[in-house]
């Protein structure tokens, strides 16, 4: 039986699609518009979007559904994950050549740029008494995901972090979109100051999470159903839950092991075997899963304040649909 968030999310994709799609028509500079128009053509899971109308209705839903920002906190990801691939020199994106690999560099900056404020113009059609509140929310996070950037690119160099600047990074790039999506679908629908908040750390929570899992699928999950290369973040010395909680956790003689098997580049399918079977050994790989779980837990405390409604529902089966994704 398909339940009422698949289907919501089913619709909530077919629509924000559609409308991706027509934002840019074809023109000139083909070097500046086909490699945005190749980005927003490969969907990817549209999760922010589709949270960002969710919260609007669980908030109020007083107002018209906020598409405009719905799109806007889509294209502004896909613009993120354009310069992200290209910092992090990778290959493969939604299952296929990312942008700068199918052009170059250069395109790909640009490109990204132009994203961004394609994001932007469609913040700037909404209605006017809520646009100038609404584009401070989204340039405080804008900045906030930059300083998560920083910081992600910044620890690649370091020999080791505390789990504590580990969660204080990914909260910045990536659980920071997801609150910013929620707290403005609440604002956008008429929520007050109450609703905001308790949507905006649900959003905080769900990133945690996704982040969490989405150092684990690195590692674990299939290339093909996963869309981009396995084992790329510890081919960039990304310092991630896995490779952190294990340095933390790891006796004497595994922590040899560790820098042993990732200091050599590239990482072959046996290498990177026995860093899994490592991590496994650590603990780390089962304290991964273990705070995924927690994290969607407090998720879901969240929603408490929440009048009841089938969107507050919705955000609590939403929970679910997260705490099992394999891509
Ligand atoms: C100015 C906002 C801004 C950013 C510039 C490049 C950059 C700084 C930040 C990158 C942040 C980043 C890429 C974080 C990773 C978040 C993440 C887990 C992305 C994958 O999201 P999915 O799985 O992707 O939802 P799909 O393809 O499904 O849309």
């Amino acid at each position: 039986m398909i339940s009422t968030l698949d289907a919501r999310l089913a619709s909530s994709r077919a629509l924000v699609q559609e409308r991706l799609e027509q934002l840019l028509p074809r023109r000139d500079p083909a070097t500046l518009y086909d490699p945005m128009r190749y980005a927003l053509a490969q969907p990817g899971k549209q999760l922010r979007p589709a949270l960002l109308l969710l919260c609007a209705e669980a908030a109020g839903g007083r107002r018209e559904p906020p598409l405009d920002a719905a799109l806007a906190i889509e294209v502004i990801h896909t613009f993120t994950l354009v310069h992200d691939d290209i910092m992090d020199h990778d290959l493969l994106r939604r299952g296929r050549p990312t942008v700068q690999h199918r052009w170059d560099e250069n395109v790909a900056l640009l490109a990204g740029d132009g994203l961004l404020v394609l994001g932007y113009s469609l913040l700037a059609r909404l209605e006017p008494g809520l646009v100038p509140e609404v584009m401070r929310l989204f340039s405080a996070a804008i900045l906030e995901i930059c300083e998560g950037q920083a910081l992600d690119k910044e620890f690649e160099t370091r020999a080791e972090i505390s789990l504590e600047e580990y969660y204080g990074m990914i909260g910045k790039k990536t659980g920071r979109l997801f609150a910013l999506a929620c707290a403005a679908g609440a604002l956008l629908g008429g929520g007050d100051a109450g609703a905001v908040a308790a949507l905006e750390s649900y959003g905080a929570l769900v990133g945690r999470a996704f982040q969490l899992q989405d150092d684990l699928l690195d590692l674990l999950g299939d290339e093909k159903t996963i869309g981009k290369d396995v084992g790329s973040d510890l081919e960039e010395n990304k310092k991630t839950f896995l490779i952190t909680h294990a340095r933390h956790n790891a006796h004497p003689g595994q922590l040899e092991q560790l820098a042993a098997l990732t200091a050599v580049k590239p990482l072959t399918p046996e290498r990177l075997a026995a860093i899994i079977a490592l991590f496994h050994a650590t603990g780390s790989i089962s304290a991964a899963r273990t705070d995924i779980a927690r994290s969607l837990e407090a998720a879901r405390q969240a929603l408490a304040p929440l009048p009841q409604s089938p969107a507050r529902e919705d955000l609590a089966a939403f929970l679910d649909a997260i705490a099992g994704r394999t891509f």
